[in-house]
């Protein structure tokens, strides 16, 4: 059998292990979990989504979850996956799929991932070939076909914020976006985890521009910041992502989703360690705290959306 609920806090799984911790959760809880594949990456790895649904015939409302886009975060592929373990095997967290469905895909450039553990620790992009012989990848989260490349990217396919030879040249960002448009009108919230820095971010990354629903973008991810500090993380900041960043970017996943998906909330959650290179036995100590803020998204789509 695959790894055990407890290893997601243990240790960083490979992409192989990941597949088999969903499938095994599958085949103990059918009516709750369900592993689809929803793309394949560039080196030909199916790309996988644990849908978590306590009913409601697919018409409730989605929050829609995704980690790993980049390779060298390890902590963010580890906090999806207890979200997903929470969810599944805490009878104390029915609360939050009574009216709401997650859809959680655990690690979303499996190809950058692997090669992150394999040869290089500090990969972050995709593994695609690029007009330059001996430099690899483009940056999946400047990928996005929405104001693709206006600001804060690189086209030197040897840096690591190459935007791309196009909008989805990557199979991992267009995987990523089909399925969110596949979701229709049931996206109520989005989030992108990354590592790291302690911050939550909302759109708009490609512009000083706000969007017109900027109070409610700001009041739920004050809640959130406030749920993760109570849980005892002393800092974790709120903004956008040149107030928290110090730089715009375009082609963020984050605007993709509210922008083209219409999500209704979408966010960039930057893990709060330390560094890419937090070792496994402190996973614990920052996935634990960082699970209250989902609980609060999940109590706050189900107050809002849920019936
Ligand atoms: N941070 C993000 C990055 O892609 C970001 C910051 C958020 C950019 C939202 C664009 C949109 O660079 C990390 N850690 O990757
Ligand atoms: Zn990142």
């Amino acid at each position: 059998r695959g790894p055990r609920p407890q290893d997601v806090l243990r240790s960083y799984l490979r992409y192989d292990e990941m597949n088999e911790f969903m499938d095994d959760l599958q085949r103990r809880f059918p009516h709750l979990a369900t592993v689809a594949t929803f793309g394949r990456s560039y080196e030909g790895r199916d790309m996988k989504v644990m849908q978590i649904s306590s009913g409601g015939g697919g018409q409730r409302p989605v929050i829609l979850i995704d980690a790993g886009i980049h390779a060298r975060e390890w902590i963010a592929p580890a906090m999806a996956l207890y979200i997903i373990q929470q969810l599944v095997e805490n009878p104390s967290n029915a609360d939050l799929i009574a009216n709401v469905d997650w859809h959680v895909i655990p690690l979303l450039n499996p190809d950058g991932y692997e090669y992150s553990h394999t040869t290089d620790r500090m990969w972050r992009k995709t593994r695609s070939v690029t007009d330059v012989p001996e430099c690899f990848g483009a940056d999946p989260n400047r990928n996005f076909d929405f104001y693709w490349g206006v600001v804060g990217v690189s086209w030197d396919p040897c840096k690591e914020t190459y935007a791309g030879h196009e909008p989805f040249s990557e199979a991992e960002s267009e995987a990523l976006a089909m399925y969110g448009l596949g979701l229709r009108g049931r996206l109520r919230l989005y989030v992108a985890i990354h590592s790291y820095g302690g911050v939550f971010i909302h759109p708009w990354g490609y512009s000083h521009q706000k969007p017109s629903d900027y109070p409610k973008l700001v009041a739920l991810g004050q809640e959130v910041a406030g749920a993760i500090r109570r849980a005892g993380i002393p800092r974790f900041d709120v903004g956008n992502c040149f107030e928290m960043l110090g730089e715009l970017a375009a082609g963020g996943s984050d605007d993709w989703m509210k922008g083209v998906a219409g999500a209704n909330f979408s966010y960039t959650l930057e893990m709060p360690v330390p560094s890419f290179t937090t070792p496994a036995v402190h996973i614990e100590r920052y996935v634990v705290p960082t699970f209250e803020g989902f609980r609060a998204m999940g109590r706050f789509v189900s107050g809002v959306f849920g019936c």
